[in-house]
């Protein structure tokens, strides 16, 4: 159940399933506060998979730049509080991955619907690049594309499915990765989309 894809990244295989329909009630409770968006790169494309954030930070990007930011641009809101069970789980699983003591202030949710993508990106917004970041993916299967140190390195295609959890840290934590463009289909616990969470240590 526990794949190490390489050193500092830990695939941990189902760890999020006896959770995850208490986290998909979370997510939905969450969007009604501060509901999924797509943003703007800084180039100006408008992003294909949908944003929202909570905890005491949120991950945005508009033509300005990439940021953590206290408020909801949308509202002008702080995001909604971290529920417990989503940082629980994400620090048990931290610890699971040799990160005892994560604590995540920032947790990004990513809502992907058939076709929706991520292009290769590096994720360095965050002020100490020694925490890790933890990634809960639910509902249909996605390919998460792993490269290497640099753009260039050609990424590995590593099948998600709902209920997995992974931790990047160490060596692998600046590595560029995306995902594929999400194949259609239906998932029981979501319908026809992909939910990802990830857990940041922003500040
Ligand atoms: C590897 N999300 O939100 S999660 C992102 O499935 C992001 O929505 C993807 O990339 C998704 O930034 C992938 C896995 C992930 C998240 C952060 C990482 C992998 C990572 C940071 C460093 C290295
Ligand atoms: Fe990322």
């Amino acid at each position: 159940w526990r794949e190490d894809i390489v050193p500092g990244a830990v695939v941990l295989r189902a760890f999020a399933l006896a959770d995850a329909a208490s986290l998909l009630d979370a997510v939905a409770r969450l969007v009604v506060a501060a509901p999924f968006r797509h943003l703007q790169t800084p180039g100006g494309q408008t992003m294909s998979v949908a944003m929202s954030n909570c905890g005491t930070r949120g991950w945005v990007s508009d033509r300005r730049g990439y940021r953590y930011a206290e408020t909801d641009p949308a509202s002008g809101l702080p995001w909604p509080p971290m529920p417990a069970a989503l940082a629980g789980l994400a620090r048990r699983a931290a610890a699971a991955a040799g990160f005892e003591d994560f604590a995540p202030d920032a947790c990004l949710i990513n809502h992907y619907v058939p076709g929706s993508r991520m292009g290769l990106h590096q994720d360095r917004d965050e002020a100490d690049l020694t925490q890790p970041i933890v990634s809960v993916s639910l509902g249909l299967p996605a390919i998460f594309l792993f490269g290497g140190a640099t753009r260039s390195d050609r990424p590995v295609r590593l099948p998600l499915e709902h209920g997995d959890v992974v931790v990047w840290g160490g060596p692998a934590r600046l590595f560029f990765h995306g995902i594929a463009p999400l194949k259609d289909g239906h998932h029981a616990a979501t319908g026809a989309c992909r939910l990802n969470l990830t857990f940041r240590r922003a500040l």
